[in-house]
């Protein structure tokens, strides 16, 4: 238990909106258990840090610089303008982000190819369709001539295999041009050779941008800023899409499934484990292990009724959107499930682990297992079952028994608050393709053909983390809730997802309730909620795709740029965040972040940011507090889009037939 002394506490109705959080923080308190709240009361954060002009790049410094009206160009020892250390730091973080992202994809190409190989049992080819449908991007023929001349189809595991090497020398190609950034529409892609930042290799950017923020190299902010596009373009439409093509073949595209959200999805009189972080080569091993009858069988014989396995962070996502499992939180929620007293193991793989679910998880019985070799804790007594997709169903099988051994060590009084939501989640572009035009004749025309006739005013992706500065997820359901009322439908992933789904905004019923009545009617129709949620934070490059086959249906433009669309990670957090937020941007969306952006020091590079890159990408950053003024500016945005494409006039609704569509593209 924490001896420290919280000096003040709010009000909980103010830390979160989620009534399952706010009766777990009181536990806390009343156990005197510390937890990420009572830190973002007592520690301030580091206002000129916050501002982005502290540097600590070398050890004359770390050099604060402030512009004030006595020193209105401050510089560092060496000499770096506040833009030049706005923009290094900026960079650095798209480079972890980056970094994060991709390492998550290179370790599932590893897999995806060893599955390939039949290395392992454990994994296999499930999604033979989508194999075939991504083989070529990679430049991988998916049929074969036989010596008589016929066209036969190619054996599935040889086209995996070559996938597979080609997919995983993305990382370290030097040269040339990450296969999958052709994805991109034509118009798009033509503009990034132009500007030359279509990624080469996925590390070879990351790495250049380490070399690039050293001391005493590069110290031109713009030039920096070329740099996090190659990097962040190597994520979004590289490292992170090839890591979600390559889960949903080993583990199956998803398509629309149901299943619970939130801390009453966990099971008083069963053993309860808790999967978190983000990578599904380990959580689909759990999976498996936890529905094993011998499995149940022994946690039956160690007195619980049964075994759940539920999620947390993007983790949660994975399982959620593939199997149907339960969602007990998003991320300010970790510390606060073993805060119930019921969670036997929490098992964490990489990124948004806070170190002090180890504290926690002193105070009351549960074991934190950490799995990945990257990704281990020092902060209390932790166990470490290292992750080998070779032996992944056995790894998983010892994980889940450690569970298991551990539920009758129960101490302290279990307390599970009720809150659980049903949601219906699983839209992959697919998916979504699917919903809109069935399966002989799948296809986003009757999107794009409801957004022309004005039903749907546009699209807004809204995404990311949660952030302990700021009320835990209520600025991701204001600005959602005020866009749907404005008819904008909503593409959602990662912590933002489960805000919604928490809120229950992910049913097809909520269309009623929030949306505007054009979105209604369309919601109603296809029978889908107005917020569609598209998986884990990798799979935000299911958006791009999404976008992608949006400008490709016609009607809106010819690039992504063109579009009635917008981005916002209203309470993010971490530096992933930052490399999604900047592909979005150089991919032509108008992309808003919430809380805090730290540039406001460097004002020269701000402006670059927030407006000079619509002038080079047709989309650009921005930073507002507020998520009512939030909202507003996307569909402001939004509206400056229509009106560009001619759709601001009002217009009868009458369904748009293919000569229309290439009319309004010529105009
Ligand atoms: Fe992490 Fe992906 Fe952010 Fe949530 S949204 S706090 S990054 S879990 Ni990705």
């Amino acid at each position: 238990m924490s001896d420290k002394k919280v000096k003040k506490q709010r009000d909980v109705k103010d830390v979160s909106v989620d009534a399952a959080t706010q009766q777990m923080i009181l536990k806390a308190r009343a156990d005197g258990v510390e937890t990420i709240f009572d830190r973002a009361e007592t520690m301030k954060a580091c206002p000129i840090g916050a501002t982005g002009t502290c540097c600590k790049n070398c050890s004359q410094g770390p050099c604060r610089l402030t512009i004030t009206e006595k020193n209105p160009n401050p510089i560092g020892l060496c000499g770096a303008t506040p833009e030049t250390i706005a923009a290094r730091n900026f960079a650095r973080m798209v480079a972890a982000g980056a970094a994060a992202h991709s390492d998550h994809g290179r370790g599932v190409a590893e897999t995806f190819l060893a599955a390939a190989r039949r290395e392992t049992e454990d994994y296999g080819i499930k999604d033979t369709v989508k194999l075939r449908e991504i083989a070529p991007d990679f430049g991988v023929d998916i049929t074969v001539t036989d010596k008589d001349g016929n066209v036969l189809d190619r054996d599935i595991y040889e086209i995996a295999e070559e996938v597979g090497v080609k997919a995983l020398g993305q990382w370290g190609q030097q040269n040339g041009e990450v296969y999958t950034a052709k994805r991109a529409p034509e118009a798009r892609y033509e503009l990034w050779r132009k500007l030359d930042v279509v990624p080469r290799g996925i590390d070879r950017e990351v790495v250049e941008i380490m070399h690039r923020t050293h001391m005493g190299v590069d110290q031109d902010y713009k030039n920096l800023v070329k740099q996090c596009t190659r990097a962040a373009l190597g994520d979004g439409w590289g490292g992170s899409m090839i890591a979600t093509d390559l889960q949903d073949i080993m583990f199956g595209t998803p398509y629309p499934t149901q299943g619970g959200i939130n801390l009453g999805c966990l099971e008083e009189g069963n053993v309860n484990v808790i999967v978190h972080g983000h990578e599904p080569l380990l959580s689909e091993m759990i999976v498996v292990a936890s529905q094993d009858p011998e499995m149940i069988e022994y946690a039956r014989s160690k007195g619980a009724k049964g075994i759940t396995l539920a999620g947390m962070c993007c983790t949660a996502n994975e399982i959620l959107q593939r199997h149907g499992l339960p969602i007990a939180g998003n991320y300010l929620q970790q510390e606060l499930a073993i805060v119930t007293g019921a969670v036997d193991a929490m098992v964490v793989d990489v990124q948004c682990i806070m170190e002090n679910i180890a504290n926690v998880a002193d105070c009351y019985h549960t074991k934190v297992i950490t799995t990945n070799p990257r990704a281990m804790m020092a902060s209390g007594n932790t166990t470490h079952i290292e992750f080998d997709e070779h032996s992944a169903l056995e790894d998983g099988k010892k994980i889940v028994k450690l569970a298991i051994d551990n539920y009758p060590n129960r101490k302290a009084e279990v307390l599970i608050p009720p809150q659980k939501e049903n949601q219906v989640v699983g839209f992959s572009y697919e998916a979504i393709n699917y919903h809109l035009g069935g399966t002989f004749r799948g296809s986003y025309v009757p999107l794009n053909d409801n957004i022309i006739n004005g039903r749907i005013r546009g699209i807004a992706g809204v995404v990311g983390c949660n952030n302990a500065r700021t009320s835990h997820d209520s600025s991701h359901l204001i600005i959602i809730k005020e866009l749907l009322k404005n008819d904008v439908i909503v593409l959602t992933t990662g912590c933002s997802a489960m805000a919604c789904g928490k809120a229950g905004l992910l049913t097809p019923e909520a269309a009623a309730v929030y949306c505007g009545p054009g979105l209604a009617e369309v919601c109603e129709t296809v029978g889908i909620p107005p917020v569609l949620h598209m998986g884990s934070c990798v799979d935000n490059s299911r958006i791009l795709m999404a976008a992608a086959e949006v400008v490709k249906a016609g009607g809106l433009g010819k690039d992504i740029s063109d579009l009635p669309a917008a981005g916002a990670a209203p309470e993010w957090m971490s530096e992933k965040a930052i490399s999604i937020g900047h592909y979005f941007v150089a991919s032509g969306v108008y992309t808003v972040f919430g809380v805090t952006l730290p540039v406001d020091g460097a004002p020269v590079f701000k402006d670059y940011l927030f407006e000079g890159l619509e002038d080079i990408y047709g989309g650009m950053w921005d930073m507002i507090e507020d998520p009512y003024e939030m909202a507003k500016s996307m569909i402001a945005h939004i509206d400056k889009k229509r009106a560009a494409l001619g759709l601001d006039k009002g217009k009868e609704r009458v369904l748009m037939d293919m000569a229309d569509r290439q009319k309004l593209d010529a105009a």
